[in-house]
């Protein structure tokens, strides 16, 4: 375990940074929040909240103190990593962690593709929160290795017939002379939104950084984050997570299990045979924890895993919801540019190598959700529920 680590976690105010935090700090690191509390306004900006009313920061970290006993020690600083890269740097003199988790993203592929104003938006702050903490670790010459949630979204989804492997392809190339010759590439990326363009940026920006200056990055390109919570985050209601379940910042499942204790029907998009990858959110921060205990070495270059659990249709989420709270579902025209027949099958043994066992979905897990919209069924606002972002230009 990373037990006494200083982590520095950018983005740690959000949905899987915060549940990061809680365990860092029960594993005896110290952890330094930074971030701008951007995810809470965002949200709010689409007339969305969290389902379940999230604690500010002050007061969530003051309930881990008082559960913890022994004072837990999660510190937090309200930065804008992408605009403040001096500030950044003087963070990181000041801190000195031995591992940076960058989390400070807008993750929202509709709210990227909503109008020109939150495109740009999404570009700027993605792109330069990589850049600005990539920046401040050669700036400040501190050797802390960097964990980075990324997304299966880079690769694309299309119909292949073989498994996306771990970032990299093995081609083989025609030399001079008639030759061939085996090379390692990053496998092309086919973003599909403008905030998985900004994820396939990132890869290059990581590449640049490595080679040009030996940091050491882990991507880890995960996918569908379902889930409302960890057993910390549940010790105490000021610990929650957000829930989120407008149709910008909600994901799939858990928009689908908030629908479902509210009699509305599922709102499936188009075919509903899209297949995604998924993990639960337990499971991501399983994953996250043995990046950070196991960091590459610097002639690794850019380690990259893809972190999921199972591959699975829209419908098949539906079926599952529906299982365990009876709810129809509703075809939408798609709101979204997508192949609704894509055949996703991916290669995911790296950080099962690490020591992961992924945990599949179950009616007991979706159940769990359900239940916890239905308990803040008060708190809903139905307007948030059909697609607000169309990726199609409309006039
Ligand atoms: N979908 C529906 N109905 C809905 C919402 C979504 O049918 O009400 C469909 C979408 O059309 C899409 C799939 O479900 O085919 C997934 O949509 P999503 O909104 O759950 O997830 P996505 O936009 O792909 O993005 C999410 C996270 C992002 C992460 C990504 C991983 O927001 O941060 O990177 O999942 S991945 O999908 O593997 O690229």
């Amino acid at each position: 375990m990373p037990s006494k680590q200083r982590i520095l976690i950018a983005g740690g105010d959000g949905f899987i940074g915060w549940p990061l935090a809680l365990a860092l700090s029960d594993a005896g690191c110290e952890v330094l929040i930074a971030d701008n509390l951007m995810r809470r306004d965002l949200v709010r900006s689409v007339n969305g909240d969290s389902l379940r009313p999230v604690a500010p920061p002050a007061e969530r970290i003051a309930a881990w103190k008082r559960v913890r006993k022994d004072g837990g020690r999660i510190r937090y600083e309200v930065i804008d990593i992408g605009q403040a890269s001096a500030e950044v740097s003087e963070v990181l003199k000041s801190f000195r962690p031995d591992t940076i988790v960058h989390l400070a993203t807008i993750p929202s592929a509709p709210f990227s593709m909503k109008d020109r104003a939150t495109g740009e938006q999404a570009i700027r702050n993605n792109t330069l929160c990589t850049w600005s903490l990539l920046n401040a670790l050669v700036e400040t010459g501190i050797d802390a290795p960097l964990v980075h949630i990324g997304t299966m979204g880079v690769y694309g989804y299309e119909v292949e017939d073989y498994d996306l492997p771990e970032g990299y392809l093995q081609v083989e190339i025609a030399t001079d002379g008639g030759g061939r010759r085996p090379k390692e590439i990053l496998h092309p990326m086919k973003p599909g939104s403008l905030y998985h363009l900004t994820k396939a940026y990132d890869q290059l920006t990581f590449e640049f950084y490595n080679r040009q200056y030996g940091v050491r990055v882990t991507d880890l390109h995960q996918g569908i984050v379902w889930g409302i919570g960890t057993p910390l985050t549940a010790l105490d209601p000021t610990l929650c997570t957000r829930f989120d379940y407008d149709s910008d910042f909600g994901t799939v499942l858990n928009r689908f299990a908030v629908q479902a204790a509210n009699g509305i029907a599922l709102t499936v998009y188009g075919s509903g045979r899209q297949r995604r990858a998924l993990i639960h959110l337990r499971d991501s921060i399983s994953c996250l924890l043995l990046a950070i205990r196991n960091p590459p070495r610097r002639d690794d270059g850019v380690r990259i895993f893809n972190q999921f659990a199972e591959v699975v249709s829209v419908n098949d989420i539906a079926r599952t919801v529906s299982e365990v709270q009876g709810s129809s579902s509703s075809s939408i025209a798609n709101p979204r540019i997508e192949r609704e027949d894509n055949m996703l099958r991916a290669e995911n043994d790296g950080l099962k190598r690490l020591g992961w066992k992924p945990s599949l979905l179950s009616s007991e897990r979706v159940a769990e959700i359900v239940e916890e919209a239905r308990h803040f069924q008060r708190n809903l606002n139905p307007e948030v529920i059909k697609p607000m972002s169309f990726w199609r230009r409309r006039s």
